[in-house]
């Protein structure tokens, strides 16, 4: 059986190989699709993303295969819950993850809020076969640093302190992370899943 990983985001896909390393599925990302393009991303949550970017590439794939799709965002109590949905873009179109968390950062001394607690969440669909659909959501709880610290992870990672730790994402080590974090915490199910169909 393949499983293909809807994503053009090399950290989420290193995460997923991390992830899914015991399930007895081959593994293949849009990577392998040079042609393939992601459509717009135009969804007004998560899970409508998730549902954009699965099935169009469930629509190029062999149909046999399975496929799933991740969207994920970074949900800020002191500002809205931004940037949530719009997460890969908050700085603008193509920002750079450099740039969404110093926007990120900056918004933070802006408005001061009284809490930097945020959230972090993963919606996954997953797509069988015959297009019937699974989702499966996982969240992590923390705070928004004072500034980046951390080389590590991708994204927002610099600037996510976990709850119970004193270490951004960035800091911690791929397998630290990924013991807790919002895309684990979907993944156990989607595999819960799988184990028991
Ligand atoms: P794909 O759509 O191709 O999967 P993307 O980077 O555009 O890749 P999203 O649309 O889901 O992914 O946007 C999520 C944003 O939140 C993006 O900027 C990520 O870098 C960030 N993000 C998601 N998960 C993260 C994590 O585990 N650590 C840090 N940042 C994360």
């Amino acid at each position: 059986m393949t499983l293909w990983i809807a994503t053009g985001n090399k950290g989420k896909l290193a995460e997923f190989r991390l992830l899914l390393k015991n399930m007895q599925f081959e593994i293949k990302s849009q990577a392998d699709l040079p042609l393939f393009r992601q459509p717009p991303e135009n969804g007004a949550t998560i899970i409508d993303n998730a549902r954009i970017k699965a099935r169009a590439l469930k629509s190029v794939v062999p149909e046999e295969d399975w496929v799933v799709a991740d969207d994920s965002g970074l949900f800020v109590d002191g500002l809205n819950n931004l940037p949530g949905v719009h997460s890969a873009r908050y700085a603008g179109e193509r920002a750079s993850p450099g740039e969404n968390n110093a926007k990120l950062l900056k918004m933070m001394q802006i408005r001061a809020p009284q809490t930097r607690k945020a959230y972090f969440e993963c919606s996954l669909i997953l797509l069988s076969p015959n297009k019937e659909e699974h989702i499966f959501s996982g969240q992590v709880h923390g705070e928004i640093a004072k500034k980046e610290t951390g080389k590590g992870g991708f994204g927002y990672d610099p600037i996510f302190v976990p709850e119970g730790h004193q270490k951004t994402f960035a800091e911690l080590t791929d397998g630290e992370k990924n013991a807790m974090s919002h895309r684990h915490q979907a993944t156990l199910k989607m595999i819960e899943f799988f184990n028991k169909n």
